[in-house]
């Protein structure tokens, strides 16, 4: 192996063009990128191929820096943090790399200096898509401080040739189109052939007699698939560690295919392949939606296999034993998606390493952590017992064998209690048998946590009550961050700027020192620029919507936002029963004085999720009555931004005034577009849910707009027995709003398409819609009152910004360091001939 020292370059005196900083190298750098890796003059180029060379040229510099972090790993006491993760939502890599390397402005300059035109090359970057929401976005802050923070760590996932589609909106309704985020080439991945790792799948076990007489078990497959890693660079900012991403893509092995050739079956082989291949084709777009497919599960055994394969292949090379494997990783389950580790690593220690069961669940159990990211029941994992056999035979014996040993202890603590046995079960017997994926994952990690305070609470109290009872020190919270790199500075230039002027650039690592803003709050002209400032990006956004979707929208109006996937928990529709209920007001007295409001609306609904289409039909047909009503006189608009994903949200936070974070109390996990929205100036409309509630805590209960039912409340109307049709005689405003869509008014006169809709909240409302109407108008009734204050509302602002520190996901992952994973900063230094940043 060459190692680090014996590569020519690094000793090279004279400033090198893949890793100097000077303009005149960068600019020869991208030269020499789009003619030596593109193959093309700029006779002959594209942007796409200026934008590859960029890419190359910023991605050259980080690898001595990634290079040298790789070698850390292979240190022995280095531990090291495994964040495993079915999805990773990363959004463009190129802005931020550049800011977390600190060459932002130089490389723009240079750029701009060789007449290219930065921004398009920035836009032309194809995002990867690889994950849903805030789950998957989750994990992509979580990279990014890990890095910050200088922690030794591994993020692993797949790589799913296709991500979540891309949205378009045609009449009204959401269509799914293809995301080819590959199709011209992903500069920031490196393909590891040679670490490649075979996973194994279907088949059947067979007991055997060993060497020394133990008894044992093999697994003998009919399909084995290999799983090729690709690495992207995760950068810290302003730090030289720069973490790694394996994503795996599935490969068929040729070697398994030779049989089939020779026997003539050409196209059974072909086939083979093709299906082999097809287990990292496509992102699943459902969110918060368990659908017991097969593939699926293929998809989370085989990046699971292919990841705790590649840890004991990096803990083995460490010169360890597997004994102290846990001393090496620490890995965290990002919801249930990976929990099959858990019987995975079970399987590699006692069938492949021939470790004794009691002490690789001991390993195990000290390995994992289990981090759960819902309450919602239709989410929670579980596989029927035939589709778990079929794939993972030797799985489901591992998964019975812990459950015995586990069911054992239980037994022992709670005599007696069939039903709290039932309960706790790995299998559900209820009915149709399947294995729960929440009880294997709250089984074998020794940590559990929630991801907001309420969140946790509920967790103990209800999903999984009894394993707290029985285990009430695994439990602990670890409320959600978000990472202030990519969500102020690179989405916010112009806020990042003037609190920088301010303050200082500490706070870009150090969130909480925003509270020092603080201190400006009594200073009109500070007052002023941060008004303006939001002014100015209000302006961009219209500009954008403008040129984009044809809608002309008023940069001085409010700018009311609700980004985030449709959802009925989520309530997009209590939002638009109140614009209805403003329209209405309207119509009823046209001179009335109203606060001038933009409603912008954004988010994919799961493709087979009638009633989350609906809403977005719902919202674009009452846009298309509002915006088009002369009455309105242009003092309400509605849009639908087809398409949100993390570029638009970069654009979106910022202009935005106010934040809706309007689920049902108890229904959204935590929360993290809230977060994005208040750090960035925005005051939040919502309920006590998720991490709205510890926001509030923060920025103060008068500078938050709270209405609705809590948690409590909605429990005890449930069990009271809540009838939606009560308030919807005894409120004449919500009535006349429901009718007015029963009606047919924003369909044209048809009055049974949105009735599924209607009917579901007259009939059942399972998410309380009409309980909260009316507070929720209130609140935006107080929510115009304080816009015509401006002074008073930029106060609001500032100190909403100001009090967000809690919620940098520095913070957060500093907590699971600590608490969970045991893991400290390690230092990365770099030769001195090996040139510094900016
Ligand atoms: C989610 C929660 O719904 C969301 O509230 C939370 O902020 C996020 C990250 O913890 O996880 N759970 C989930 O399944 N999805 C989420 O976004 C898709």
């Amino acid at each position: 192996m060459t190692t680090f020292e014996q590569v020519p370059v690094f000793q090279c005196e004279f400033e090198d063009d893949r890793t100097g900083l000077s303009k005149e190298t960068i600019k020869r750098a991208l030269a020499d990128n789009l003619f030596y890796i593109q193959g093309k003059v700029p006779a002959t180029a594209t942007p796409n191929d200026y934008y590859m060379a960029l890419a190359y040229t910023v991605r050259d510099r980080m690898l001595q820096r990634w290079f040298k972090t790789t070698e850390v790993y292979t240190k022995k006491g280095v531990k090291v943090v495994s964040y495993l993760s079915a999805e990773f939502l990363l959004g463009p890599h190129l802005s931020n790399n550049l800011i977390n390397l600190g060459i932002y402005d130089l490389v723009r300059q240079v750029v701009e200096e060789s007449g290219l035109d930065f921004v398009q090359l920035r836009e032309i970057e194809e995002e990867p898509g690889l994950g849903n929401g805030g789950l998957g976005r989750l994990a992509a802050c979580y990279m990014d401080s890990l890095s910050t923070l200088e922690i030794p760590a591994i993020g692993y996932g797949i790589r799913y040739e296709f991500g979540i589609f891309d949205q378009e909106i045609r009449d009204g309704w959401q269509v799914e189109i293809t995301d080819k985020w590959l199709h011209l080439g992903n500069p920031w991945e490196i393909p590891r052939l040679e670490e490649t790792i075979e996973v194994k799948f279907g088949g059947r076990t067979e007991a055997y007699y060993d060497e020394k007489c133990r008894y044992r078990v093999r697994w003998i497959p009919d399909k084995v698939v290999k799983g090729v890693p690709y690495d992207t660079p995760i950068s810290g900012y302003n730090v030289n560690t720069v973490n790694t991403l394996r994503l795996w893509k599935a490969e068929a092995p040729e070697s398994f295919e030779f049989q089939a050739f020779n026997v003539g079956d050409y196209y059974g082989a072909v086939n083979r392949k093709v299906v082999s291949e097809n287990i990292t084709k496509v992102l699943y777009p459902n969110d918060e939606l368990m659908k017991g497919k097969e593939l699926r599960l293929e998809q989370q055994y085989f990046f699971v296999s292919c990841s705790l394969q590649d840890m004991i292949r990096l803990h083995l090379q460490k010169g360890e034993s597997l004994e102290t494997f846990h001393q090496s990783f620490a890995v965290q389950l990002n919801d249930t998606h990976p929990s099959i580790g858990v019987a995975e690593l079970m399987r590699l220690l006692v069938d492949e390493y021939e470790i004794e069961w009691d002490q690789a669940w001991q390993i195990t159990q000290n390995t994992f952590g289990y981090t759960n990211h819902t309450l919602l029941p239709e989410a929670l994992e579980k596989w029927t017992l035939s589709l778990f056999k079929n794939l993972l035979p030797r799985h489901l014996q591992i998964i019975y064998e812990i459950n015995q040993r586990f069911l054992g202890q239980v037994r022992a603590k709670y005599p007696n209690d069939s039903d709290r046995l039932a309960r706790l079960s790995l299998i559900d017997e209820s009915g149709e048998k399947y294995v729960r994926m929440a009880n294997l994952a709250s089984v074998g990690s020794h940590a559990i946590n929630g991801v907001a305070a309420l969140h946790t609470e509920l967790l103990k109290r209800d999903v999984l009550g009894d394993f707290h009872e029985l285990w009430p020190e695994k439990f602990s919270n670890k409320t959600n961050g978000v990472t202030p790199r990519r969500w102020i500075v690179v989405s916010n230039p112009l806020l990042a700027n003037l609190i920088t002027r301010k303050i200082g650039v500490d706070w870009i690592s150090h969130l909480e020192d925003l509270k020092q803003l603080e201190a400006f709050i009594e200073d009109a002209e500070f007052r002023r620029e941060w008004r303006q400032t939001k002014q100015d990006i209000k302006g961009y956004l219209a500009t954008y919507i403008k040129e984009n979707h044809g809608i002309e929208v008023n940069p001085e109006s409010l700018f009311d936002v609700q980004v985030k996937r449709l959802h009925e928990y989520k309530r997009q529709h209590l939002n638009v029963l109140h614009i209805i209920t403003l329209y209405k007001r309207i119509k009823d007295n046209p001179n009335i004085e109203i606060t001038p409001r933009t409603f912008i609306f954004g988010g994919k609904a799961a493709p087979g999720y009638f009633m989350a289409k609906l809403i977005i039909k719902l919202i674009n047909s009452v846009g298309d009555v509002v915006n088009n009503d002369p009455d309105v006189r242009d003092r309400l608009k509605v849009v639908f931004l087809p398409d949100y994903n993390v570029r638009f949200g970069q654009r979106v936070y910022p202009a935005a005034d106010l934040s809706e974070q309007i689920s049902t109390a108890g229904k959204e996990a935590s929360g993290t577009g809230n977060m994005k929205f208040a750090m960035n100036g925005a005051l939040t409309i919502g309920t006590l849910d998720g991490a709205n509630i510890e926001i509030r805590e923060e920025v103060g209960e008068e500078n938050f707009f709270l209405f609705g039912l809590t948690t409590e409340q909605v429990y005890e109307l449930k069990s009271k027995g809540y009838n939606p049709w009560d308030y919807y005689h005894n409120n004449p405003q919500l009535k006349q709003v429901i009718d007015l869509i029963s009606s047919g008014f924003f369909s044209h006169g048809d009055t049974n398409l949105f009735r599924p809709l209607v009917d579901s909240l007259l009939y059942h409302d399972p998410y309380m819609l009409f309980a909260d109407y009316q507070s929720y108008i209130d609140a935006q009734d107080q929510v115009n009152q304080a816009y015509r204050d401006q002074e008073h509302w930029t106060r609001m602002s500032i100190l909403n910004a100001a009090r967000m520190g809690k919620f940098s996901s520095d913070r957060a992952i500093l907590e699971y360091c600590q608490e969970i994973w045991n893991a400290v900063p390690v230092k990365i230094e770099l030769e001195e001939y090996i040139q510094g940043r900016a």
